[in-house]
């Protein structure tokens, strides 16, 4: 059986993400996996069909750049890496008139934080245009996935269907159990007084906080994976600071 992980991934592991500082795409050449599922299959298979300069209703995908290049340009710091932090990340989100229009929720600069470890590959801190233009596909193909759930567009999903997503569309293999954590953490419990029961509700944001969270907790575990003769274990040691590294950062 192939080693679905080569060298120059192990040594870019850090949260898995980073690929030696180039800018590719998520290239794991990772298939389904017994023990973690086939949850990079979706992400490849969809994520780069997203349109996200389109979905925003710019003309080019130089608009969605000028607006990058116009927050980066606002402060010494990102201007001189041509990056976004995430008070910068935050301030597109919430007052690009046309992104707001899509999403129409508030990000925090917490969230936005969260969004730039996910994909900082260059591992500086900062946004980079490709991470960002990454980071939009992303966020727009995760906004269809929930709008498709959503049926009578309430802003929010509920905790069954966010079972759905992660189990049968996106492929992560999590007991019960562990969902049962997931929810406790990212979803809310509100009163329907139409159906007299209480519902399990996830925002776009919590939804997005959970996808982000798993996929990268996911990759750097089965980066990990300590394998015997090639094959995935689904099990592994952590040094202390390396398993802090790899939750602290998020
Ligand atoms: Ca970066």
């Amino acid at each position: 059986m192939l080693n679905p992980y080569n060298m120059q991934q192990q040594a870019a592991m850090g949260m898995g993400m980073g690929m030696g500082g180039q800018y590719t795409h998520y290239g794991y050449q990772q298939g389904p996996s017994q023990h973690y599922g086939s949850y990079g299959g979706y992400f490849q298979n969809n994520v780069f069909e997203c349109n996200a300069w389109q979905a925003y209703q710019f003309g080019t995908q130089d608009e969605l750049q000028q607006v990058f290049m116009m927050e980066a340009s606002r402060s010494p710091a990102t201007a001189a890496r041509q990056a976004l932090q995430a008070e910068d990340l935050m301030n597109v989100m919430n007052n690009t008139h046309s992104i707001r229009n899509y999403y129409r929720i508030n990000w925090s600069r917490e969230m936005c934080s969260i969004m730039i470890a996910m994909l900082d590959r260059s591992r500086d801190g900062f946004m980079q245009w490709p991470e960002f233009l990454e980071l939009q596909r992303c966020l727009v193909c995760w906004f269809n996935v929930f709008m498709q759930y959503d049926a009578n567009r309430s802003g929010f999903i509920e905790a069954h269907e966010l079972v759905n997503i992660i189990g049968k569309l996106f492929g992560y293999q999590l007991q019960p159990a562990t969902m049962t954590t997931l929810l406790k953490r990212y979803s809310r419990v509100v009163y329907d007084q139409y159906s007299n029961t209480e519902k399990t509700l996830l925002a776009f944001d919590d939804f997005v906080s959970v996808c982000v969270r798993l996929r990268a907790y996911t990759d750097a575990f089965r980066a990990r994976d300590r394998q015997i003769n090639g094959r995935e274990t689904g099990s592994t040691y952590f040094q202390y600071d390396d398993f802090l590294q790899c939750v602290m950062c998020l």
